[in-house]
């Protein structure tokens, strides 16, 4: 006979924090947000850290090169999709790993002789507001001048006029010499008063670009996720079918953390790709493995030598696998339980396997609650799907202005590999729609972290861990919860295509 389990699947808008005492050391100032992204032996430190404890989504939806980036620029990390052709999946890695903290790789290039029409496209399809001019468009021509989104507009200018016509010369600008440290890249930007500084080769070639705006973005967020080198850290998707060649092409591209891509995790499946990576890579690739909301499911990846593991079914704004097939479980049950089992197996074992909380944050206060259940890090796909570097189209909708966001499991991803319904969708598990579009990730993951910070000194805690080990929560009736999830639907899920 099936076992009825007694508790009740509950998520979490059915809880809420108590204050704990908050003392002289709980300022913001003093608020610990870093986290641990893969496994490590207890009381040593994972070789892998993030500083900020949100993970964008492995999705086609949400996951961009721009996203990548401004996400590594504010302390997290993103992962790149893998429902794409193995070559594109990591084309955008290498893409994001050209990319140094301080240093910009020089990618979006145009000759002088273009049209300033050509130079908008360019703008528009990249999202940057600077381009640089070589003498044949390529990365590795002779730098000729910049041109910015500040130099025409088509009120005042033809659209064929050439960019020569409006780039500011390599001779007008005040240029970098390749060697320069960051901090003497920095005093030339604010001596010159230019707001990219082009740092050139001895034979006339950009080899990065400095920002104005990431130095006050590295003061604002102080832990960008980086690698040795300082080159921007990413993540990658892989699946269960295709891993033999994807994870070696992936690695190649340069990713830093991989991560399997299913809805349901606790299958053998998982556990060879995990056998795999070990076998031809030893520890030098991390991988995590899930989707599990129970602890034997945990237990599984973990002994199978899962890097960290995400929890969550059927929990995503855009997920509709409980209607479809019945399966998953509130998302504080499933953390609550898995936690438990993240700790009695870092006792016995002496090693602490990361968890991720994946999917079902609608409100800010929702990541509190699950740091505050346990969870290592969150991975969110609607939260970051609002945001301008997301690669989705941004469109008006009664009035509103709103982003594109669909499932993996709706027909437009057809992510067939995260599914397992064999060699094509049969049904949907996902929906397409829209949510709010609402501006630029830096000025959100700001906010989003000034509330947890907050939260934190309320509850007395000043680091993550602290938080996990003392927070106290309370379940809220059922009336709170019946108004809770109307404002929800009102307001805050994705609107179906
Ligand atoms: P959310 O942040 O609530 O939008 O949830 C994002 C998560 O939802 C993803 O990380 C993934 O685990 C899950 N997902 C993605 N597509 C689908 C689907 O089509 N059902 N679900």
């Amino acid at each position: 006979m099936a076992r009825i389990l007694a508790e009740i699947s509950r998520t979490f808008g059915e809880y809420l924090l108590l204050p704990n005492l908050t003392d002289e050391r709980c300022t913001p100032g003093n608020i610990d947000l870093s986290a641990p992204l893969v496994r490590h032996r207890v009381g040593e430190l994972a070789p892998i850290r993030v500083a900020t404890p949100l993970v964008s989504a492995i999705m086609g939806a949400v996951s961009s090169v721009e996203l990548a980036i401004a996400l590594a620029q504010a302390g997290g990390i993103s992962f790149i999709h893998q429902n794409q052709p193995i070559s594109e999946q990591a084309g955008m890695v290498a893409a994001v790993k050209r990319h140094k903290a301080g240093f910009r790789h020089n990618d979006v290039n145009i000759k002088p002789s273009a049209t300033l029409d050509e130079a908008d496209t360019l703008f528009k399809r990249t999202g940057s507001d600077v381009i640089v001019v070589t003498d044949d468009g390529n990365p590795s021509g002779t730098f000729l001048g910049l041109i910015t989104t500040q130099d025409f507009n088509f009120i005042r200018h033809r659209r064929d006029e050439v960019v020569d016509s409006r780039m500011r010369t390599a001779r007008e600008l005040v240029t970098g010499a390749e060697g320069m440290s960051l901090a003497e890249a920095n005093s030339l930007l604010w001596d010159s008063r230019q707001d990219v500084l082009p740092v050139v080769s001895a034979d006339g070639r950009v080899t990065a670009l400095v920002h104005r705006r990431d130095e006050a973005l590295h003061h604002k967020f102080s832990n960008e996720t980086v690698d040795a080198a300082k080159r921007f850290r990413v993540g990658a998707g892989v699946n269960t079918h295709d891993y033999l060649e994807r994870i070696p092409a992936l690695v190649e591209a340069g990713a830093d953390v991989l991560c399997l891509d299913s809805s349901d995790g606790y299958s053998v499946w998982q556990q060879n790709v995990l056998a795999f990576v070990r076998k031809e890579y030893g520890d030098a690739v991390r991988i995590g493995a899930g989707n599990v909301v129970d602890g034997r499911g945990f237990r599984f990846l973990a002994d199978a030598g899962a890097d960290f593991v995400k929890v969550g079914i059927g929990g995503g704004s855009i997920c509709i696998t409980r209607d479809q097939k019945g399966i998953g479980r509130g998302q504080a049950s499933a953390l609550a339980e898995v936690v438990a089992e993240r700790d009695a197996y870092a006792e016995e074992t002496g090693m602490y396997v990361p968890l991720c909380s994946d999917g079902g944050i609608i409100h800010d206060s929702h990541m509190a609650i699950a740091l505050a259940f346990g969870a290592d890090f969150l991975m969110l796909g609607r939260y970051f799907a609002r945001f301008d570097e997301s690669p989705t189209n941004k469109v008006k909708l009664a009035g509103q202005v709103v982003k594109e966001y669909w499932g993996e499991g709706s027909s437009r991803a057809r992510n067939v590999a995260r599914y397992g319904q064999g060699k094509d969708l049969a049904f949907e598990e996902g929906v397409d729609g829209y949510v709010p579009y609402a501006g630029s990730l830096y000025d959100n993951v700001t906010v989003t972290l000034a509330k947890l910070r907050s939260t934190m000194i309320s509850c007395g805690a000043i680091s993550l861990r602290q938080f996990h080990d003392t927070a106290r929560l309370v379940q809220v009736s059922q009336q709170t919860f019946v108004q809770n999830s109307e404002e929800v639907q009102r307001n805050e899920r994705p609107t179906v295509a």
